[in-house]
């Protein structure tokens, strides 16, 4: 690690601040260039250790930044790994203010719910089916605490990948008995479509996200813990939205969920 306990510590408080607060900043690696991934994932730690004192619930994780699309949009080539608290769930058709966020964009997910525990490393697509309940619609709202949505890998994940806000709902299915890739999704803002894809778009299944998400706390000696919801990343690119939006995701054989922005 290249950061002292003290400056983790004032860099979460910091991010943790602008999320409250609804206040961007500038990414963290332009004052701390030498941070490294261990110092970014502490930061996210201590972000969410500040949540769980105030008695915050862990929900589940996401993994973001795992489509092409995204990658492209974003600039970047890695899949990165958050997690959700109850603070972030919106129920489904309900209102999310655009004035508690800074510049908010949905994406339209695959959502996990699984059964058993799963463990890394060596955790694959098999067993993240085998270990999955359902499957449903999730939008993920995603907030950047960086202006202008500019920053790199490290930063992101400080920055708890820029969770906000999710809601899941439409049809629940059992994971096993649809193929999540060619499962066809649309995204509408207002009525119009704005963004279609595939499961596939995500690292050419949905699962292998999940998979990737628990070889990533394995290597933390951590589990993903029965009952986690796992948003499994944006299938599109992120659509920007405001106030007076009417979001709705559509996924085949998974109906619909939607979300009011005002
Ligand atoms: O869920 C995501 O794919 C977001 C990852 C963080 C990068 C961003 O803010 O777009
Ligand atoms: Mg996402």
């Amino acid at each position: 690690m290249a950061l002292n306990a003290s400056t983790l510590d004032q860099l979460a408080d910091h991010l943790e601040n602008c999320q409250l607060k609804a206040q961007d900043t500038l990414k963290i690696t332009e004052s701390h260039p030498d941070m490294d991934w261990d110092d970014a994932y502490a930061i996210q730690d201590r972000i969410l250790a500040r949540k769980l004192a105030r008695g915050a619930r862990v929900v589940g994780y996401k993994a973001g930044l795992t489509s092409h699309a995204k990658m492209k949009q974003m600039g970047v080539t890695d899949p990165v790994f958050g997690f959700l608290v109850d603070e972030f769930v919106v129920p489904e058709g309900a209102e999310i203010k655009v004035s508690d966020l800074i510049h908010p964009k949905v994406e339209p997910e695959i959502c996990f719910i699984t059964r058993t525990e799963l463990k890394g490393p060596g955790c694959h697509i098999g067993a993240v089916l085998a270990a999955s309940d359902v499957v449903l619609p999730g939008i993920e709202v995603i907030d950047s605490r960086y202006r202008d949505f500019k920053f790199d890998l490290k930063s992101v994940v400080a920055d708890n990948t820029s969770a906000a806000r999710f809601v899941v709902g439409g049809r629940i299915a059992a994971a096993r008995d649809l193929d999540l890739r060619t499962l066809g999704v649309v995204l509408e803002k207002n009525g119009q479509p704005v963004a279609m894809g595939a499961g596939a778009a995500v690292l050419g299944h949905p699962a292998a996200a999940v998979a990737m998400l628990v070889n990533h706390l394995g290597r933390r000696g951590q589990s993903l813990p029965a009952g986690s919801l796992v948003l499994s990343g944006g299938i599109t690119e992120a659509v920007a939205v405001q106030a007076g939006d009417n979001v709705t995701l559509r996924i085949q054989n998974l109906g619909s969920v939607s979300v009011r922005f005002v």
